[in-house]
């Protein structure tokens, strides 16, 4: 007997008390949002969606036509719901409010609304990731500052990667289970329950054309990996790099890896790539509720304290036994 998301989110609020039902509700809804998203990205060329849309984010990168739909779908479908105070997205520099004519919940929700844009156009995998955390009590309104928490205290997390398959994988803290869209009943079904990711790998993932900017300690790390079973590590490794932080983090959470995005000398002010609202935190915190572990090579992630909505991070997270060396390495490069 399949289990519907649905059914799945129902016994995890009734069952386990593990949820709220405004939070069960807000996780059918952005649910809902990806399976709009999918069916767009989907459609591809047939649907006049691929291509740049002639804009820039406030990242500064060429925004594509897949990348305002999908950030259009998720404000559209979690506006009017209730269930949320206001919303933050990589695509739209400010928060956004959710409109007075709604009624006002105690949630915030974040995401990358369509990550890996640039495969968008050559037909490789890419997703959403989300983040929920809770409005502080206390003030009437909601600011920025209010989606400044560590993501350790994020109440969910998740992400939906639109590939040969469309997978949504999820944690509420409770650990982390995968759903598949059935596109014949239109819904998601659970297809893998308690994910536990290999706490050891064969595997690396990472941009190694960066490799000459790279800090000391991972270009040790690597160095030793690609030294094969002859080197100190007395196995070869294997690698891959997709480009998709969502495909790179599914293949992890499915056959384990080890996923880097460090910090490099191009801009030694930039800690990192990646955002650490909207795609570090809610992956190291799926990582961590499937046994792995993330940090940004020398603090947890989830223990960072942001101090600005679209700041970015160093991101070395995956199998455990891989993320510590990574960590030790940093450590005792001081
Ligand atoms: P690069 C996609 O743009 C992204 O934010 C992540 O999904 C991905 O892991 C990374 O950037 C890829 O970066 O420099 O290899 O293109």
């Amino acid at each position: 007997m399949s289990i519907s998301l649905s059914r799945f989110l129902v016994e995890e609020q009734r069952e386990k008390g593990h949820i709220p039902p405004e939070l069960r509700l807000l996780l059918e809804v952005v649910a809902r949002a990806c399976k709009s998203i999918s069916h767009a990205v989907n459609k591809g060329a047939l649907g006049g969606v691929l291509g740049s849309a002639g804009s820039e984010n406030v990242q500064g990168e060429v925004q594509k036509k897949l990348d305002i739909i999908a950030n259009e779908v998720l404000i559209e479908a979690n506006e009017w719901g209730g269930h949320l105070a206001a919303m933050a997205s990589e695509e739209m520099e400010s928060i956004y409010l959710v409109p007075n004519r709604y009624p006002q919940g105690e949630y915030l929700l974040l995401f990358d609304p369509l990550d890996g844009s640039s495969n968008i156009d050559v037909n490789v995998s890419i997703g959403t990731i989300f983040s929920v955390l809770k409005k502080p009590e206390g003030n009437s309104g909601v600011s920025e500052s209010d989606f400044l928490q560590k993501g350790e205290s994020q109440v969910a997390a998740g992400y939906c990667v639109y590939g040969p398959q469309t997978t949504l994988v999820l944690t509420v803290g409770d650990g982390v289970n995968m759903f598949t869209l059935d596109r014949e009943q239109g819904s998601f079904v659970l297809t893998q329950e308690k994910v536990q990711i290999p706490v050891d790998t064969k595997e690396f993932a990472i941009n190694m054309s960066n490799m000459r900017h790279w800090d000391t300690p991972v270009k040790r790390y690597i160095d030793e990996c690609l030294e094969g079973k002859e080197g100190l590590r007395g196995k070869d490794f294997n690698m891959r790099w997709i480009a998709s932080m969502v495909a790179d983090v599914h293949r992890i959470l499915t056959r384990g890896g080890v996923f880097m995005y460090p910090w490099d000398k191009r801009e030694p002010n930039k800690p990192g790539k990646l955002r650490l609202m909207y795609e570090a935190n809610p992956m190291s915190w799926i990582v961590e509720q499937a046994g792995g572990a993330s940090t940004n090579g020398r603090e947890r992630i989830l223990n960072i304290q942001p101090q600005a909505l679209h700041e970015r991070v160093s991101v070395i997270l995956g199998s455990k036994n891989e993320v510590d060396l990574v960590t030790k390495y940093h450590a005792n490069n001081n």
